[in-house]
């Protein structure tokens, strides 16, 4: 194949000097040099991987060059930076994204064919970093894109895990999960720092002493230490030279320790030691939205949380500020509760460590934290068992009972006489075993607490906050999420992008509410064939991926209904599967029936240990294996399970869906993000007044968005009246019989005990409500193949929902962050050349 490839020659003068420049010569040029010096390795012997990896470091130095320019900058100016503190970075693949962002995506391709390689191989060969489960780890991914575009100043904290979220296949219907080594052939994004390393300790117990001046301190005597190693990846904003920072922490064992036991004589306990400390970063819990109370979950979450903070200030001291100043420094962002131990880990160290006095402490603290909260369901909410969680911090059970004690105070003389009001808001849960409870932890140590959808922050003062609310209103506020276009338009839709640049201009890419100039265009018919052609192109090309994927054939003419997300009861896959159920019911039942052909799109792993969500999996693709092979069906149904929905899959979805299922129970989804990056490229969606899709529906307007369901407060209400999944199955012939096809074991090759489980759920509970939102489902699914039939008005709907989706850019809610919560400005960065770098080493 590359038999043509030139050698890379002798240097020239401008090369040398020249190691980044944009130019496609001078980008071949490093790339050869690249496989040479970095990979080792020539023409006849590379690897598809050894492509990759010259091109990644090709690229890499162009961001290198910008990453220094921004250190530079920072260190200068000591600029206000914004700490995002997440568990989860849920990034995807780089290579493609930093070339959009350096603006040199088609010289590159065009550099790489010419010289005889296949672009977008190269481009698969990127084993996806997934950090992160699904939409809180993307939001924090979005999030740092938007803080590089904006050309802010920010780290993001996390985990640098060895096992991303597991690999997912299906097998006979099941889903599989295998481990996901994404490391295995070296990650080039990544910059080791070992001489930024910082020590955490764990376990043990506390001491009381007297320092030299006679003051009671504490000491805490850890059971063991490991070692946080820091690996930086340079984070690119698009089309400007800030290159941010997402430093992610991995475990090792301090050397003085494997020291001590090896002395000792026991070579096997020190090696089971380093062991032990490693496996602190190694493995990411697949939950989302349920907790499971495990040590070595909490263990990662203060590891993190405190390598970040000790590293703050350390950059404190190198910028030479003072300790007073941390609040003013940094403004740090708790991405759920996962960090919130951040409020505890940060009173330690300056009243500990740096002995400042508590109310000092506790001022600089609350000043620097602010809190998102996630979710409503209350099975997500973080609580650590009291003897567990003493066990593993014991110093900061402590502080968290003097934090509370002095809280409890407050809460005593706000609401005099009223101890309910003490017991509900205590950072302690005592009703039966005790717990800290972390969103309390957070909102106590917070200075402002947000909810991500308008709806969800207002549940938030409503029902899961209310006390905190009643105690401090001015704290709360609701940042709306948003999706980077750059990812989820122009890195995975260029056909799209082409088309609306072509139209208005590339503005919108940095200021999505430029898509409103698409907004005429839906009286041009020229424009709407194009659209429309886009469309198509983008469902050819998924079907020719899916196919490859599952060995199904999808007609492309046909409504692409997509439900891609974690599968959850919440979220209601089983909702969108009974419907399919009830369309096969139909055409069976009446052979002659001729329906708007459609293919059901579904992917998203299940927790491994959430079994009706593995059962939910199942029976999708036991109703698939039936529907699709029926041939009294005549094609007019399919059924896909994508498996291993990822980022990069979503890349390929997303632009080639018609139909955005948002189906969730009302109330329950805190946001959703997909709805948004379905809306962007054109989709329309069904679903309910539910997270995002409220302010969804009011941007694109009620007659472009297909609503059903029951509203938030009539769900409650229902419950209240006491909900009877049951007389809704008496009384819904089409749903009976559905219900009935699965219990008969219609889809189970007659086996009537495989989704026992679920359906027992359904008719006796149904904690979701699908039963009860069920027919307002169908009938609402109706209008959606009604509509598809006139392909001129849908079309029309098509790019309006587009052209309204500029308020979902995370742009956008960055600005609000930075505005409302962080007090953070954009600090441009003037690149520097490579010679101005050296000189300033050389001073
Ligand atoms: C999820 C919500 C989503 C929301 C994302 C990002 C958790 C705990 N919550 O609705 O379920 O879009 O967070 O805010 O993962």
């Amino acid at each position: 194949m590359a038999t043509t490839m030139p050698l890379p020659i002798a240097d020239t003068e401008a090369a040398a000097h020249d190691r980044t420049a944009l130019t496609k010569d001078a980008f071949k040029h490093a790339f050869l040099d690249n496989l040479f010096y970095v990979q080792g390795k020539f023409p006849a012997l590379a690897t598809q991987n050894d492509y990759y990896q010259a091109l990644a470091y090709a690229v890499r130095d162009r961001l290198l060059q910008r990453w220094i320019s921004t250190a530079a900058a920072y260190t200068k100016q000591g600029s206000r930076t914004v700490a995002y503190l997440s568990a989860e970075f849920l990034m995807g693949p780089h290579l493609g994204n930093n070339l959009i962002n350096l603006g040199i995506h088609d010289e590159v391709r065009q550099a790489i064919t010419e010289l005889g390689l296949d672009f977008d191989a190269l481009l698969q060969q990127e084993e996806e970093p997934g950090l992160g489960n699904g939409g809180l780890g993307r939001l924090a991914a979005c999030f740092i894109d938007s803080l590089a575009t904006l050309e802010i100043p920010a780290l993001g904290y996390g985990i640098r895990y060895e096992f991303g979220i597991f690999h997912q296949e299906i097998v006979d219907g099941w889903q599989m999960e295998r481990t996901d080594k994404w490391l295995k052939f070296g990650n080039p994004w990544e910059i080791v720092r070992p001489e930024w390393a910082v020590e955490v300790k764990l376990g043990g117990h506390t001491e009381q002493y007297k320092d030299e001046h006679d003051r009671l301190r504490v000491r805490w005597v850890p059971h063991k230490t490991v070692v946080g190693v820091p690996y930086d990846t340079p984070i690119l904003g698009y089309r400007v030279n800030t290159a941010n920072t997402l430093r992610l922490w991995k475990s090792e064992a301090p050397e003085s320790f494997d020291f001590s036991v090896f002395n000792r004589g026991d070579y096997y306990g020190a090696v089971n030691q380093k062991v032990a400390s490693e496996n602190l970063s190694k493995v990411l819990y697949p939950n989302d939205e349920q907790i499971q109370g495990k040590a070595l979950r909490l263990e990662q979450q203060y590891f993190f949380v405190s390598c970040s903070l000790q590293d703050m200030l350390r950059i404190l001291r190198v910028q030479k500020l003072p300790l007073e100043k941390f609040h003013e420094k940094f403004a740090v962002q708790l991405n759920d509760t996962h960090p919130a131990i951040a409020v505890a880990e940060l009173m330690r160290l300056l009243i500990d460590d740096y002995l400042l006095p508590w109310h000092e402490a506790w001022a600089i603290t609350t000043k620097t934290f602010a809190y998102t909260n996630h979710t409503l369901l209350p099975e997500a909410l973080e609580r650590w068992q009291l003897d567990l969680f003493a066990k593993v911090l014991p110093r900061h059970l402590e502080i968290i009972f003097e934090i509370n004690a002095r809280f409890l105070d407050e809460v005593r003389i706000r609401f005099f006489g009223d101890e309910s009001k003490v017991s509900s808001l205590s950072l302690i849960d005592e009703s039966g075993p005790r717990y800290v409870r972390m969103a309390h932890l957070a909102c106590v140590g917070s200075h402002a607490i947000n909810g991500v959808a308008a709806l969800h922050s207002e549940l938030l003062k409503q029902d899961l906050l209310r006390d905190f609310y009643e105690l401090w209103p001015d704290r709360f506020q609701n940042k709306t999420n948003g999706v980077t276009p750059r990812r989820w338009m122009v890195l995975s839709n260029p056909r799209l992008t082409k088309l609306v640049s072509s139209a208005i201009g590339p503005g919108w890419i940095k200021d999505l509410d430029q898509l409103r100039k698409l907004e005429p265009l839906t009286d041009d018919a020229v424009f709407r064939q194009k659209w429309a052609e886009v469309k198509f192109a983008n469902k050819c090309e998924f079907a020719e991926f899916a196919k490859g994927r599952t060995g199904i054939t999808l007609d492309p003419h046909s409504i692409f209904d997509v439900q891609v997300k974690r599968i959850h009861e919440y979220k209601r896959q089983h909702l969108t599967i009974l419907h399919v159920m009830a369309l096969y019911h139909r055409l069976k039942a009446n052979p002659n029936l001729s329906i708007q052909p459609r293919t059901f799109i579904f992917g998203g792993k299940a927790a491994p240990a959430y079994h009706i969500a593995k059962l939910i999996i199942k029976l999708i693709n036991s109703v698939g294996e039936v529907v699709n092979r029926d041939p009294a069906i005549r094609d007019q149904l399919k059924v896909v399970y994508l498996p291993n929905f990822n980022v990069s899959n979503g890349h390929k979805v997303y632009p080639a869906a018609d139909l955005s299922e948002q189906v969730s129970t009302a109330g329950k989804e805190a946001s959703g993000t997909g709805n948004m990056k379905f809306q962007m490229n054109g989709a329309l969606t069904i679903g309910t007044m539910d997270g995002a899709n409220v302010e969804i529906r009011e941007q694109v307007g009620a007659e472009n968005f297909f609503l059903f369901g029951l509203k938030a407060d009539e769900i409650g209400a229902l419950r209240e009246r006491g909900y009877r999944p049951m007389s809704f199955y008496g009384s819904n012939p089409e749903l009976r019989e559905v219900i009935d096809l699965i219990r008969n074991g219609f889809f189970s090759r007659g086996d009537i005990d495989l989704f026992k489980p679920l359906i027992d759920g359904l008719m006796h509970h149904d904690p979701y409500f699908v039963f009860a939102d069920f027919q307002s489902y169908a009938d609402c699914q109706q209008s959606v193949s009604n509509v598809y039939a006139d392909k001129e008005a849908w079309t029309r709907m098509s790019i309006l929902n587009s052209a309204r989706s500029g308020l979902f850019s995370s742009d956008r809610t960055i600005r609000e962050y930075s505005r409302d919560i962080w007090q953070a400005s954009p600090v441009p960065i003037r690149l520097l050349t490579q010679e101005e770098v050296k000189v300033g080493f050389m001073q």
